[in-house]
């Protein structure tokens, strides 16, 4: 594939729209030669890795980032700096390229040639945390797109409250197969609903993905689905960088969001590759990377970048110092408690003594007044004190929001005619929803938090997973979280998905018994930075099993005995959620049969693994007899019953029928839980 006329021409001068920055004195194709040789060098020495993309998209991606980006590389944490989001992580490269280019200083070129190897910053698909400049980890295909628009959600809620101090765009560069993922429809819909007119897509159209041709496996008019749900989109020669260029000037002042399809080729520049699918995931090899130097006239050797383009490149980088400068001044003259309230926000700590407050309210109130109420509302009443006091959260539901109860009386809806609001109506888009709210998170000023059914937490799981990956603080809202249900029947009633998210890493799940344990466990879910939480909440109501004041949260521990045996105990039943108040009965009917039982609550199995060994010790306790229950299956539960311990709960799908029923029938009551006991200690 030998160059465009269109970019043989652009050696010369270019001529720029009135609102895009001036050219760089260095051809264009110059620069954009570095990122396709540090690309196809980089994947070489590693032996794996995607050369096809950034060589594909290296003349989009310099327009942007030479031009138009926002951005200073000495500052990769500036709070209103353009938001850039490679959603095609395979792509890596090319962002990595473009962080060395610029002058990141962390990316040396030593980083480069360490690409995907252990300890590196260079991993195979970018890692938000790992890496500075990269805004969010991507891989999974379609999720950027969807964290970015979370992001310019962010931007224009923070920036309907500070003002000036938040202006910024989101740009993200997405691929065939970003398109593709259902994941991605959710989140364009959501973007034009909301006329998220600051977030910009630039498409690598580039009609290949792994399998060969785009056209075996689709045939989208892309630009009529964006167009369709409110987007600005467009179609360009993604190797011509006057037509990007203008096409990115456009999209400034857009009143909606812009998808800009910028055709390209894959591998641009290797002479056998180029346009195949064969340059997506594999070294180009030896001989193809001689001829692409030839091809793109680059005769440097590898990982040389001449001292002139590098030299426009660190200029391209500094670009925005001036900006920043004058963003900092006008930070500086903001109302100083506004200041600080920003900075605060920003820096995710939480305004410690209104929630500490907060909290002591809300727990002497349910002590004077117990509450027999479902833990969905008592959810809603921790949020009635919380969300005041935490004036970051934004909360939501996808579609559910009077069975979440998520959404407390004083919440306005957020709109595109009021980003003001706190609440939003995530529509029904689960997966869309949990990707949104990482994009919040990432960027920053904002707590996310959501609501589902705990069943749809698998609509929702790669987001979470990814939270989970990247520690991103966003709290999920998870009701009707068993058989306890009821009619709705085994379509609604989750049974495997409290094991499924407890098995991902950095989760916390929290499955709180009664109204206390519900404010408690929301306190440990907005104090845990650097996780994503689930509470899972029931539909049917509980009884308050806790009735004394404490100042501590009980819940931090993950375990703790709820209720003490008369002597030394015989059995201990542990228990989550509703099946504590069971436990609690089974241990009463015990207690009348003279044996004695302790009955401990779990709200968090996480928390409860990461306490030291002797509390966890005594906490366990020595009875010996064992019991778990909950309406849920046993995965997970041997690390606190022992795999010769009695596990009361689901080993099937549930069915539809009122609650009380559903529990008779799949043996899920005291009853049970006292025969078993007696059985084991062969007294049945
Ligand atoms: C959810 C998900 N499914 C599958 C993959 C594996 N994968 C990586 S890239 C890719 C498709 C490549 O096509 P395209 O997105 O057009 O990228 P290009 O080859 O044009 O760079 C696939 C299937 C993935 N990363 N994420
Ligand atoms: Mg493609």
């Amino acid at each position: 594939m030998l160059m465009s006329p269109v970019q043989q021409a652009f050696s010369m001068t270019i001529q720029v729209t009135p609102t895009a920055a001036a050219a760089p004195a260095v051809a264009h194709t110059n620069m954009a030669n570095a990122i396709r040789a540090l690309a196809m060098d980089a994947v070489e020495q590693a032996k794996s890795g995607h050369p096809g993309l950034p060589m594909g998209a290296a003349d989009v991606a310099t327009v942007l980032f030479a031009r138009f980006l926002k951005f200073d590389p000495a500052a990769p944490d500036w709070a209103d700096r353009d938001r850039f989001v490679l959603s095609a992580g395979h792509g890596s490269m090319l962002l990595y390229a473009l962080l060395y280019l610029t002058g990141y200083e962390a990316m040396t070129l030593d980083e480069i040639k360490r690409f995907r190897q252990l300890g590196s910053i260079t991993p195979g698909h970018p890692e938000f945390g790992h890496t500075p400049g990269v805004e969010t980890t991507t891989g999974p295909l379609g999720q950027g797109l969807a964290t970015a628009v979370g992001m310019a959600i962010a931007e224009r809620h923070l920036a309907a409250e500070f003002g000036g101090v938040v202006d910024h765009k989101t740009y993200v560069l997405a691929s065939d197969g970003d398109l593709m993922e259902g994941i991605s429809h959710e989140a364009i819909a959501l973007a034009g609903h909301l006329k998220l007119n600051k977030l910009i897509v630039l498409y690598d159209d580039n009609g290949i993905t792994i399998d060969g041709a785009l056209s075996l496996s689709d045939s989208v008019d892309q630009v009529k689905r964006f167009e369709a749900c409110g987007w600005l989109a467009s179609r360009v020669n993604g190797h011509d960088p006057q037509a990007i260029a203008s096409a990115i000037a456009n999209a400034q002042t857009s009143d909606r969001p812009v998808m800009i399809a910028c055709n390209t080729t894959i591998g641009y520049g290797a002479p056998t590759k180029a346009g195949k699918s064969s340059s997506h995931g594999s070294p180009l090899g030896a001989d193809e990377i001689k001829g692409a130097r030839v091809h793109l006239d680059w005769a440097h050797t590898p990982f040389e970048i001449p001292a002139d383009i590098l030299k426009a490149w660190r200029t391209a980088g500094t670009r925005s110092q001036g900006v920043h400068a004058e963003w900092n001044k006008k930070l500086a003259a903001i109302e100083p408690a506004k200041r600080a309230e920003f900075e605060r926000r920003m820096k995710g700590e939480l305004p410690a003594q209104s929630l500490a407050a907060a909290m002591h309210s809300l727990k002497e109130s349910l002590v004077a007044t117990p509450k027999d109420i479902a833990s969905r509302a008592a959810s809603e009443f921790a949020l009635e004190a919380l969300v005041p006091a935490v004036p970051e959260m934004v909360g939501g539901s996808a579609d559910l929001t009077g069975s979440n109860n998520t959404r407390t009386k004083s919440m306005k809806a957020m709109s595109a005619a009021d980003f003001s609001g706190r609440f939003i109506n995530y529509g029904i888009r689960e997966f869309g929803m949990a990707a949104a709210m990482n994009g919040m998170a990432l960027h920053g000023g904002i707590i996310p938090y959501s609501g589902t059914f705990l069943v749809f937490s698998d609509y929702a799981r790669p987001a979470i997973r990814l939270a989970a990956l990247m520690g991103t603080r966003a709290i999920h809202v998870m009701t009707h979280d068993s058989i306890g249900l009821g009619e709705d029947g085994p379509t609604h009633q989750p049974v495997e998905h409290l094991a499924a998210l407890r098995a991902i890493p950095n989760v916390l799940v929290f499955r709180p018994a009664d109204a206390v344990e519900t404010a408690e466990c929301w306190q440990l879910a907005l104090e845990a930075k650097d996780r994503p939480s689930v509470l899972a909440l029931t539909r049917q109501n509980l009884p308050q099993l806790r009735n004394r004041l404490d100042e501590d949260n009980v819940c931090a521990q993950g375990a703790y005995e709820i209720a003490g045996p008369d002597g030394a105990a015989q059995v201990s039943i542990f228990a989550t959620g509703s099946e504590v108040s069971i436990a609690v009965d089974g241990a009463k009917l015990l207690a009348a049969k003279g044996i004695a039982a302790r009955v401990v609550s779990v709200p968090s199995f996480e928390l409860f693994a990461a306490q030291p060994d002797d509390v966890r010790r005594a906490v366990i306790g020595n009875a010996p007899v064992k019991i778990g229950v909950e309406a849920a299956v046993r995965q997970g539960w041997d690390a606190i019953i022992g795999s010769d311990g009695i596990f009361i709960g689901m080993s099937t799908f549930g069915a539809s029928a009122p609650f009380k029923e559903l529990y008779k029938k799949f043996g899920i009551t005291a009853d049970a839980i006292a025969e078993a006991a007696m059985r084991k200690l062969g007294k049945a």
